[in-house]
């Protein structure tokens, strides 16, 4: 019987028209995924292992930490911190850049990770995801700091996703397209299933949480009332909405069949540019949406050309079918 191709000899196959590419990429990506896989484990065995529930800590965006953030994240930083390709690792749950442990050998590439994206679906067994980002060191072998992270989305080596979901899938790019792979746990690898996924440039569909309604700023609000107003408003066409409130599952839904997904800025807290964070969520989904034909926007800029402030930094973010991310983003440039 024959498998299919596996996400280690796309990889592969992918480095081979690299020009001295020396497989530590591939070698990176491969920890990567066994990361990946022990998470899936992790999610999938839920209550039966102990790990649901809340945490009495919280991370540095002041966010009650789930257990499964915490393990997660730990499973991370465990199985990449060793193989001697990472300068240092980033992550949602961490306030500060992650070292390298001195016992190990250090590499020319930078993690940076949501570990648990959307935990808050944890409890009600709802899909969550981990998303990643992966860099360039600016100084290779040398342990990098908090500066050497800040890097505009459009430097990325690669942006992906799993979805833990009714399957575990793992989607990625390395700039050439997007890929989509499902994991086969019998036989305990990804296998190639979506491939050269696209986003159709129309839709019918946003997703938006509609309880922060009253804080929206005028474009956005204009926006979904427009497409409120179905085939009788401006728009002459009926819309659908959802919100699932877990970023991977609505990026995936978008890669699957189009749609707009929008996190805005608001004026619920003013000290807040967003609620998603600008390296580790913002811009590997961009970098997938763009690489699959989308658009990806603050509303007024490409997220993908900001020059990050800090690690933490939040974004907001409009991402998905391309015209209808032109269309809100040109009820930004109306009102601007
Ligand atoms: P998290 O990283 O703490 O899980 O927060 C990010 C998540 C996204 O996956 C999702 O789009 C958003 O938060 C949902 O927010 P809300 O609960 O405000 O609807
Ligand atoms: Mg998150």
């Amino acid at each position: 019987m024959h498998t299919g191709t596996t996400l280690t000899q796309f990889i592969i196959e992918e480095q081979r028209h690299i020009a001295g590419a020396t497989g530590d990429f591939t070698a990176l990506l491969n920890d990567l995924v066994t990361a990946i896989k022990v998470i899936s484990n992790a999610v999938n065995k839920g209550a039966l292992v102990g790990t649901m529930g809340a945490l009495e800590s919280q991370n540095v965006q002041g966010e009650t930490q789930k257990k499964l953030d915490v393990i997660t994240n730990d499973i991370m930083i465990r199985t990449n911190e060793w193989a001697g390709h990472l300068a240092g690792m980033a992550s949602e749950e961490m306030d500060e850049v992650y070292p390298i442990p001195s016992r190990y050998p250090l590499g020319k590439y930078l993690l940076v990770f949501d570990p648990l994206d959307g935990s808050s679906n944890v409890d009600i067994n709802i899909s969550v995801g981990t998303i990643f980002s992966i860099l360039r060191a600016p100084v290779p072998n040398r342990a990098a700091g908090e500066k050497d992270f800040l890097q505009p989305g459009t430097r990325q080596v690669c942006a992906g996703y799993a979805l833990y979901g009714s399957s575990t899938m793992l989607v990625l790019t390395m700039g050439h397209g997007v890929n989509g792979f499902t994991l086969d746990r019998e036989v305990g690898e990804f296998i190639l299933t979506h491939r050269d996924m696209k986003i159709p440039a129309d839709t019918k569909e946003f997703a938006i949480n509609a309880s922060n309604r009253r804080f929206w700023e005028p474009p956005v609000a204009r926006y979904v009332e427009e497409c409120l107003a179905g085939k009788e408003g401006p728009r002459g066409k009926d819309f659908n909405m959802r919100w699932v409130a877990s970023m991977v599952a609505e990026v995936h839904r978008i890669l699957t069949r189009g749609g707009v997904f929008m996190y805005p800025r608001d004026t619920k807290d003013p000290s807040k540019a967003g609620k998603l964070r600008l390296l580790y969520e913002a811009n590997p989904m961009s970098m997938i949406v763009e690489q699959a034909g989308g658009a990806s926007s603050t509303g007024y800029e490409r997220i993908l050309d900001m020059q990050p402030e800090s690690l933490h930094q939040r974004v907001p973010v409009i991402l998905g079918s391309k015209n209808e991310v032109e269309t809100v983003v040109s009820y930004h440039r109306a009102e601007g």
